[in-house]
């Protein structure tokens, strides 16, 4: 979601925020824009769409600056256009924001009444009038700042300046990311670490309502009754080149082969000889999971897709019940809460807005605690729960999530083992479930050999509309995420069904022209999956199915392509089969000559509801 870098420095910080401003490009790019302070002089540039489309415009005619404020945006109010762009301007004050302002409505037509004149379709505009109100009210910056946001409801990172306080600039969240990037001689705030990584890697992480003020020599945080409060500064172990392309053509290309590395650092110092090594969920953890009686998982998009398989894997393994849910849904549900209930919230971001709050929500719905599970360690999510899984994939930039699932997956398999161990799976299920485990990374590596043949396969989906996903069991949640994946970045209609359902309604939309692709692992359901498929080739269906090398597939059909790999086992199959469905995605969407990291409509770190 949109993407704030702000900074003051000795230095021109034009370049700094065009830098910060591409590195942050994934989380919106509906248009771009920057405002920098010389000497009192406030100066603007934006333009729709790219951030190199403002930089274009920037270099044209060069705005250098000693502190600036800058913004890449996913619109939620308002078109995507020039005039809704942020920085927006009201009086002396220029302001970016991220989130969304829910009581905007009625205090655009209080700041109308009162003579203000609105140049935006925004929610955010709104802020803007209402800090420059409260200093031309002789306010400074910073409790003009603090004024405004008492007033507001929803969720906001914001930055701002005013050419009535230079060299300065505030900044304040609740429910969006804002951090502090500490520099030599001069200091930034930014929506995350990787739009700072350039500069510095001394972080300092805002929480709920806090506010802060940075000059040069200077970054002090105060509360929201503007008293000054102390915040950690941390060493960030990022680094500029984990956010570099390398050689590969995409973003998400690159990410789906970091997939063996990544899962091995996942596992890594988790997973020993002997099975998962103590407390690798935290101090407290192995109290906390060995009462645990009902497991609630509650999650967004991909990740939801993750929590889907665990529950497969919680039930069979540990004989606990599993309830999967989407945030969105959860947070404003009045859900039923057993004793001894654990929840386990997953976002590869920590920021996720609905899963945040549903989080949030589980402290007066009586949990025995709550598991984050997530990608970035100084993430809101991180530190709001009580225990914590880091996936450690490494920075995701593709909008698509790829290796954040597959290392979900190994996160979610740990803790199935665990909870499994604790409810008393006999010893040698446990060590043979642990053991494929730890092979997970090779049987990816082994399916990510498949790509010349799926570029083949791409071929026979560009021109299609509508393609239909089917697997069984745990499979199920895996067509889940490859029809997920298509959908996001070729444009084609997918859905992914239980292939049991077939029958009962989407039988109806099988013809010549719809592909369908069956996930097919070797185990107890695959006879059930091969009936299932003989309906489709009975109604014409063309048929692509992932199998097994140990399945016995009847491969006598003309219509079929039969894809074969090695899944490395009922247990770690779900993310094994996972890989090939990534591969088609992108090369479809390659082929078709979609935006494949930033794929239209979307924005990754779904920071707002
Ligand atoms: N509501 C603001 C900011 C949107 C945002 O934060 N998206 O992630 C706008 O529409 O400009």
């Amino acid at each position: 979601m949109c993407g704030i870098v702000a900074a003051t420095a000795q230095r021109d910080v034009a370049p700094l925020l065009i830098a910060g401003l591409k590195a942050l490009e994934y989380r919106g790019y509906d248009s771009a824009g920057l405002a920098v302070l010389d000497e009192g002089t406030l100066r603007r540039v934006r333009a729709k769409g790219k951030v190199r489309e403002m930089e274009a415009r920037y270099d044209a005619d060069p705005a250098p600056g000693g502190t600036g404020i800058a913004h890449t945006r996913w619109a939620t109010h308002g078109a995507p256009s020039e005039h809704n762009a942020h920085p927006h301007v009201a009086g002396s004050v220029c302001l970016v924001h991220n989130g969304i302002i829910e009581n905007y409505a009625p205090l655009r037509e209080q700041l109308k009444a009162r003579g203000r004149v609105f140049t935006s379709d925004t929610d955010s505009e709104v802020m803007a009038h209402l800090i420059d109100e409260r200093i031309g009210q002789g306010m400074d910056l910073r409790e003009a700042v603090i004024a405004t946001v008492r007033e507001l409801e929803g969720a906001y990172a914001i930055a701002v300046i005013s050419d009535k306080h230079p060299d300065r600039v505030v900044g304040a969240r609740r429910g969006c990311p804002l951090l502090v990037g500490v520099g030599i001689g001069e200091h930034l705030l930014g929506s995350d670490a990787q739009a700072l990584i350039q500069v510095t890697n001394r972080m300092m992480y805002l929480e709920e309502d806090d506010v802060v003020e940075i000059t040069r020599s200077s970054a002090q945080v105060y509360t929201l009754d503007g008293k000054p409060v102390e915040r950690e500064v941390h060493d960030s172990e990022l680094t500029s080149d984990a956010v570099e392309r390398g050689e590969y053509r995409h973003y998400m290309q690159k990410e789906i082969f970091e997939q063996p590395r990544a899962v091995t650092e996942t596992l890594e110092g988790r997973l020993g000889v002997h099975g998962v090594l103590p407390n690798i969920f935290g101090l407290g953890a192995e109290e906390m999971l060995s009462k645990t009686r009902q497991v609630h998982i509650v999650a967004c998009g991909t990740s939801y897709h993750a929590g889907l398989v665990a529950k497969y894997w919680i039930e069979q393994l540990a004989r606990i019940p599993v309830s999967v849910e989407v945030a969105s849904e959860y947070r404003y549900r009045e859900a039923v809460v057993p004793p001894d209930s654990l929840f386990v919230a997953i976002s590869q971001s920590g920021e996720t807005a609905d899963t945040l709050a549903a989080l949030r929500e589980t402290k007066r719905r009586g949990y025995l605690g709550t598991l984050g599970i997530c990608n970035v360690p100084e993430s809101s999510l991180v530190r709001e729960a009580d225990l914590k899984l880091m996936t450690r994939a490494g920075p995701e930039i593709g909008v698509a999530s790829t290796k954040a699932f597959t290392t979900q997956l190994a996160g979610l398999a740990l803790l199935a083992l665990e909870l499994g161990r604790q409810r008393g799976l006999d010893e040698a299920t446990y060590l043979k479930r642990c053991q494929e485990l730890y092979t997970l990374p090779r049987f990816i590596e082994q399916a990510l050999t498949l790509e010349p043949q799926i570029i083949e396969l791409a071929a026979q989906f560009v021109s299609r509309q509508h393609a239909l996903f089917l697997g069984r069991g745990e499979h199920y949640p895996v067509a889940l995420e490859g029809s997920l994946k298509l959908k996001e970045i070729s444009y084609i209609h997918a859905e992914a069904y239980p292939a049991g359902e077939l029958k009962h309604g989407p039988l109806a939309l099988v013809d010549e022209n719809m592909p369908v692709i069956a996930v097919a692992p070797n185990g107890p359901l695959l006879e059930k999956l091969k009936s299932n498929l003989q309906e489709v080739r009975a109604r014409g269906g063309t048929l692509v199915v992932f199998a097994d090398h140990a399945a016995v597939m009847d491969e006598n059909f003309e219509q079929d392509t039969t894809l074969r790999l090695d899944s490395g086992g009922d247990f770690i199959s779900p993310a094994v089969f996972t890989i090939p469905l990534q591969l088609l995605a992108y090369h479809v969407a390659v082929l078709r000559g979609t935006d494949v990291d930033q794929p239209r409509n979307l924005a990754k770190s779904v920071t707002v509801e």
